[in-house]
């Protein structure tokens, strides 16, 4: 039987089939591919499963090829990975200006995680209801001017307090499999609760928040929609490591620069300071937000097992 993975706790696993939901564990060892991942079941995996003898659970014998994931450096075992989710529409990246302040440079790694496996992402803005003063207005201010232009939609929010949470988010989220991600505290799962009460969702106001990594949530939980389409609340992340992305390959997942790549002098340029370099020119012209270059090059000289 085949079924889709809606919860993972690391040892057992929630798996909707049509039999309803099942609870399962794995069979054996799994080998995966070259991944060495800590969650060898990401929520989103489809799988096929069989019911144990006599009993209510059952066993997971085999992972589907995931159409895509979304996947981080592990931030516990070092040369580990850890899959965020698998086989989804699209990444709804939750952001704050404060508490947490959402930096640009997270936002721009978590759209090249996205970007190289062509994964839509929408930038949602929650919070809205404690914007206040002219520095946090600038930074609304930058984040619809640097993104909405590349393509990535920018929509304001007040997870807790909005009355129109609905009717400005299901037109985005209709029919879609949609990852939630962000970092710990932005509303992530209060998000979930005002768009689906039964889902019930803990959440916790982030006084301790210099206790680091404190998450409210900690397992990866998929919630179906009414009629099609699910969300996928997960645990807050800190930091973003990206994954298996080359110097040279860089710049195809930031797509202001994808549209005049194959016009540097040369065909191994890395937009640094190579002579004949398109994408420096165009940054110079202004058709290049200095920050997103920013970003790009601070994500570019970190160490590979950095990254
Ligand atoms: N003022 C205000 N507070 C909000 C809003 N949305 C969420 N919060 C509060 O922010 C705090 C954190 O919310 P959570 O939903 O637990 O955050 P999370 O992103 O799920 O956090 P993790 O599970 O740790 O990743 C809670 O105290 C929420 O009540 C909002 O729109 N406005
Ligand atoms: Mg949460
Ligand atoms: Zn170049």
């Amino acid at each position: 039987m085949k079924g889709r993975v809606i919860k993972s706790t690391g040892s057992w696993y929630l798996v909707h089939t049509e039999q309803g939901i099942l609870s399962a564990r794995l069979k054996g060892k799994f080998k995966q591919d070259e991944l060495k991942l800590t969650n060898p079941i990401a929520v989103g995996d489809w799988v096929i499963l069989e019911k144990e003898v006599g009993q209510e659970s059952a066993v997971i014998e085999e992972i589907l090829q995931r159409d895509n994931y979304v996947i981080r450096k592990s931030t516990r075992k070092q040369h580990f990975s850890h899959i965020i989710a698998s086989n989804i529409d699209q990444a709804i990246l939750v952001i704050t200006m404060k508490k947490p302040r959402t930096s640009l440079g997270f936002i721009d790694r978590f759209l090249v995680a996205t970007e190289s496996y062509g994964i839509p992402t929408l930038l949602l803005v929650n919070k809205m209801d404690q914007l206040e003063g002219e520095e946090e207005q600038d930074w609304l201010q930058d984040i619809h001017e640097i993104y909405e232009p590349l393509g990535y939609p920018v929509l304001e929010v007040s997870a807790l307090v909005d009355k129109n949470l609905d009717t400005k988010l299901f037109p985005h989220i209709q029919g879609k499999s949609s990852l939630i991600s962000g970092h710990s505290g932005v509303g992530k799962s209060t998000l979930l609760n005002s768009l689906l009460p039964n889902a019930r969702q803990d959440t916790k106001e982030i006084s301790g928040y210099s206790a680091k990594g404190v998450h409210t949530t900690t397992f990866a939980e998929l919630f179906f929609l009414p009629g099609a389409g699910d969300l996928i609340d997960t645990p807050g992340i800190k930091e973003f490591g990206i994954l298996d992305v080359e110097d040279e390959e860089l710049s195809h997942f930031f797509p202001e620069m994808r549209q005049f790549l194959g016009q540097c002098k040369y065909n191994n340029c890395t937009h640094v300071n190579e002579p004949g370099c398109t994408v420096l020119q165009k940054l110079e012209e202004g058709y290049i937000h200095p920050y997103r270059y920013q970003s790009y090059l601070n994500i570019l000289h970190q160490e590979d097992s950095y990254r």
